[in-house]
């Protein structure tokens, strides 16, 4: 019945998501009890009943480790319940980065807040030591950091600015929006009504750990006391759902009672707000609140299995990342509010930009990223979570999916037709159906005889498989997998301690717990060749359903009150819990051979980090213009919160797009990090080679495209893994000082190459606006066309018959290519390259060249080449960027690989001659027409000029 309705659906064109399988806001109990405070905080005499005691360097304490220096607690208390106790710790870490962290401390409940999140998503948070220094006086600390940089910390109320060279960029807690709830039983009376004075409730707790590294001006007892007004009401409106709610026919036991935590954060100087992936929404996100707001639901972070997700709309989807760039031509701030539980964000531009934060559970954890700049931003951001990983090479190529190849045969045939259509491929894809009675591991026999034959006759075209691994283990005696996870007693357990089954596709199903380490070898295991013996090296892994998807669980997923290791609720760790699932996976697939090999993983769901694991889709798109259209600024958002390793089903999961529809889709495809098409089981088989002319011709080059730019995007690759840089950049991250261009987010850039992509996404269309910013000439990819360098942006448009689309070349940069394209990535391994050098407003460029082995970590170790090219006073030049190992085995292997064609666009004058190391070489020269109402660029080509990739070498212009 569930794969039936959705083709009934699709049939009927009926395309929506079931709304009344999510909940809203005011459906869900922590969310209707702390969204209304951000209203009733607008009465004038309101303020943060919240305020802070005399720091004290941090010892050993609930929230963290003991520190010499760089780190400070401060005791913590509201007004509304003076016997509670809080603490807040500031960090200041390495990159300039500040910490803030409150829990409830002493308390005498059983209860803990859940405090792991950052030790899944956090990859490092190193201490600055010595850099940070505090002082406080009048009830204010000050802590200076970094590059002009000041936390400034009014005790009371409650207030944390992020100050550079004097102006607030980033405040916590500027409204008085921070409340947590704390540990209570149920039979606790709510009150009324407080009105307090702050003087009488600040406890002081005098510091033993005081120590002369910490320069206390003077007590902070001497503040003038604040008059607020709180009705406590306005925090936790009484609410009978705190102690166990019930939505439709399940029930949250909550045994822990309310432990929500709300705040808010002010960028003041902000015009936008970018990140808080993933979300159908623009890439700058719109408001959720207030008068003509776009949405009225704030954007909800929790991971669900949504089934035809709304084009634009801040509902839950797969994935969650708690980041959010704030940016104006002044700068660009973040913020990373890092927590794994159920949460919700209002946006509103208002004084800057306003943002409320809502979480059901957790430590607060808020990490401030200065910035200054989107690029500095990406570095921080990775130097927490950590950059991508660096993908081995076929990853990067074409992927062909479906739901499903049913058989041995039709695998096989799969290959040999893109062979006669003379159309690259590099992977093919086995969904569900491979698997016997959907136990993953278990091959349906009767369908795949010899799976390992099967693979094997793929590798020789030079490819690779991937077969999908979900997380539901059916629950029957007979399957392997479940009997050992029962044995070694690492399933999620529900709230009564017994193990928790769900149904999903197998049926009756059970889930591994990845939070127990019990977990981490045996799944290990389950992936090497002496328990899996129905693979080899060329089978890699899908990892679907991680959010986790559960048929018959609330919101089609896990009920909250289920128990992980540490006995932590699901409640707490429900949005990492896929990331865990892909990291054991990815973790299993590396170790598989003796010598450890890149792995390629994907995942539906992700968590910020994620991005060390491998890539990510954006799961169950529906093959209509209009979600076509959303998909880049998707793409964008994920890119600038570390996962940039990121595409969507080609042709749309659901439907069957027509013609037109199709070749856009390809089009665009070729310009997603991943690259993969996909569909519906009950969708009519699309494989690009089943066209007509002239459809398969425009297929074909789209897919030939990708495969000519792949060294272009391995260096945007390797950028990714080795600087945090995202794949591809929006513009504002390109021109942080251009605000006209700062939302644009239907179109971008491929790492550093240049080169700017827009996707056609209407239908019928035969232009296509491309928005242009200020400074450089802009190159056509596909003709002499040249838009030339402007002193302020504009938009362009450009012709899009169906066999082009928007793809020009910034100036100022030189990306590789290669040209010959072969029937996967890996034959094309010792192909010469090409160079195109797009030429500045001052007639010069520069570039990258990087490239490994493309399947092993040897490039860690120094096995790699990477040039650095420059075009100066008409001399091209190719230089290591990168000392690399001296017995470089990788870049032996490659020597004898050429240059074969130089493309210079732009140049304005006509050479004479054209030599390499004082021998001329051959050369054929366009002149273009420059200055024409329509200018074409000046187009050098030099043919073989008879020099290597991996040598220093020098091409005079003369
Ligand atoms: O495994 C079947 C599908 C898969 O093809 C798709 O890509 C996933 O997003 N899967 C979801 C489960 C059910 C979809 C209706």
């Amino acid at each position: 019945m569930k794969l039936l309705l959705p083709a009934l659906l699709l049939a009927l064109g009926v395309h929506a998501v079931k709304h009344e399988d999510f909940k809203e806001c005011g459906q869900t109990s922590f969310c209707r009890r702390l969204r209304p405070l951000s209203t009733k905080s607008e009465s004038a005499d309101f303020a943060s009943p919240y305020s802070l005691g005399t720091p004290s360097l941090a010892s050993a304490s609930q929230i963290g480790a003991p520190t010499k220096d760089s780190a400070w607690t401060f005791p913590l208390s509201s007004t509304l319940y003076p016997e509670v106790a809080f603490e807040l710790r500031v960090d200041v870490l390495e990159g300039d980065i500040a910490r803030v962290r409150v829990d409830e401390v002493g308390s005498a409940s059983p209860w803990r807040r859940y405090n792991e999140t950052a030790r899944w998503s956090l990859l490092s948070s190193e201490p600055a030591h010595g850099t940070a220094k505090i002082s406080t006086q009048n009830g204010m600390s000050s802590i200076k950091y970094g590059h002009g940089l000041e936390l400034r910390i009014n005790h009371a109320p409650l207030r944390i600015a992020m100050v550079r060279d004097g102006t607030e960029e980033i405040v916590f807690n500027d409204r008085g929006l921070f409340h947590m709830e704390h540990f209570r039983t149920k039979e606790m009376p709510v009150e009324e009504e407080v009105k307090e004075t702050e003087g009488e409730q600040v406890k002081t707790e005098e510091g033993e750990a005081q120590t002369e590294e910490v320069e206390i001006k003077s007590e902070p007892e001497e503040q003038e006391p604040f008059e607020a007004v709180i009705d406590r009401s306005w925090f936790e409106t009484e609410d009978g759902d705190m102690f166990e709610e019930q939505w439709k026919r399940w029930r949250d036991s909550k045994p822990k009672g309310p432990e929500a935590f709300s705040l808010d954060i002010s960028f003041p100087l902000a015009k936008h707000v970018f990140g808080l992936p993933e979300h159908a929404s623009p890439l700058s996100l719109p408001d959720t609140i207030g008068e003509g707001s776009h949405y009225t639901e704030p954007y909800r972070l929790w991971n669900v299995d949504i089934f035809e997700y709304v084009a634009d709309s801040p509902m839950a989807l797969y994935g969650a990342v708690p980041l959010l760039h704030a940016h104006s031509t002044k700068g660009t701030v973040g913020v990373l509010n890092l927590v794994a539980s159920e949460t919700w964000v209002d946006v509103a531009h208002t004084n800057g930009v306003q943002t409320h934060w809502i979480s059901e559970s957790g430590i607060m954890d808020l990490l401030l990223l200065p910035g200054p700049n989107p690029t500095a931003l990406f570095e921080q951001y990775a130097s927490l979570t950590g950059p991508a990983q660096m993908p081995p090479q076929f990853a990067t190529a074409y992927h062909q999916c479906r739901w499903n190849y049913n058989t041995q045969g039709e695998v096989i045939e799969v290959q040999e037709r893109f062979e006669e259509a003379d159309m690259p491929l590099d992977v093919t894809w086995l969904d569900i159906e491979y698997a016997d009675e959907h136990r993953y591991f278990d091959w349906n026999k009767k369908m795949f005889p010899d799976p390992v034959a099967m693979i094997n006759q793929v590798a020789k075209f030079g490819r690779k498989m991937v077969a999908i691994v979900d997380p539901h283990i059916k629950r029957t005696d007979s399957f392997r997998v479940y009997k050992d996870s029962l044995d070694l007693d690492i399933l999620i357990k529900k709230a009564d301690n017994n193990n928790f089954d769900g149904w999903c596709w197998p049926g009756s199903s059970v889930w591994v717990d990845f939070f127990n380490p019990k977990s981490w070898e045996w799944w290990t295991r389950m992936f090497s060749f002496e328990t899996w013996a129905d693979q080899t090296k060329d089978l890699f892994v899908w990892n679907d359903m991680n959010e986790p998807s559960v048929f018959d669980g609330p919101e089609i997923t896990m009920p909250k009150d289920n128990i992980h290791d540490g006995g932590w609720e699901h409640r707490d760790v429900h949005n990492i819990n896929g990331m865990l699932f892909h990291n054991q996976t990815q973790h299993a697939i590396t170790v598989r051979e003796p010598t450890k090999k890149r792995p390629f993983v994907l995942s539906r769901a992700f968590f910020a980090g994620s991005q060390r694991f491998g890539s990510v889709w954006t799961g169950d798109n529906l093959g209509t213009w209009e979600h076509m259209a959303g998909e880049a600024a998707m793409f964008l958002s994920n890119s600038i919160a570390g996962i940039s390793f990121v595409g969507a089903d080609i042709g749309g999961f659901f439907g069957n797009p027509g013609n037109e529809m199709l070749v856009r889709w390809y089009q665009k495809g070729a310009f997603m990090p991943f690259m993969r098409a996909h569909a519906h089981i009950d969708t009519k088989r699309r494989e690009p080679y089943l066209f007509e002319e002239p459809i398969r011709s425009y297929l074909r080059d789209a897919l030939r495209l990708r495969y000519i730019l792949l060294p272009a995007w391995y260096n945007a690759f390797h950028d990714a893994a080795t600087k945090g840089h995202p794949v591809i950049w929006p513009q504002y991250a390109k021109y942080p000082s251009d605000e006209t261009g700062a939302a644009v987010d239907n179109q971008y850039y491929v790492g550093d190459s240049g080169l700017l992509f827009r996707p056609v996404v209407d239908e019928g269309a035969t232009s296509a606006d491309v928005y242009l910013a200020a400074g450089q000439p802009f190159y056509d990819y596909f003709s002499p066309r040249m838009w030339p360098a402007r002193s302020k942006p504009r938009n362009v448009t450009i012709d899009t018959p169906l066999d082009k689309f928007p793809l020009l070349i910034e100036g100022g940069h030189i990306f590789p290519s290669r040209e010959r394209v072969r029937r996967s990535s890996s034959l094309m391994r010792l192909d010469p390259v090409t160079f195109t050098v797009a030429l500045g407003h001052n007639q010069e460029a520069k570039g990258q060249l990087y490239m490994d082995d493309g399947e092993t970590f040897a490039w860690e170790s120094g096995a790699f080449i990477h040039r650095a090219l420059e075009f100066k006073n008409g001399k091209l030049s190719s230089t290591q960027k990168v000392p690399h190992n001296a017995k470089n085995e990788y870049a032996q292997s490659i020597q004898d690989v050429g240059v074969e064609r130089v493309r210079v666009l732009g140049l304005n004058q006509e050479p004479t001659s054209v030599s390499v190391s004082g021998k001329e070489v051959q050369f054929v020269w366009d002149k273009g027409a420059p200055s024409a109402k329509e200018p074409r660029a000046a187009v050098l080509t030099i043919k073989n000029p008879g020099v290597k990739v991996v040598n220093d070498w020098e091409i005079v212009i003369a």
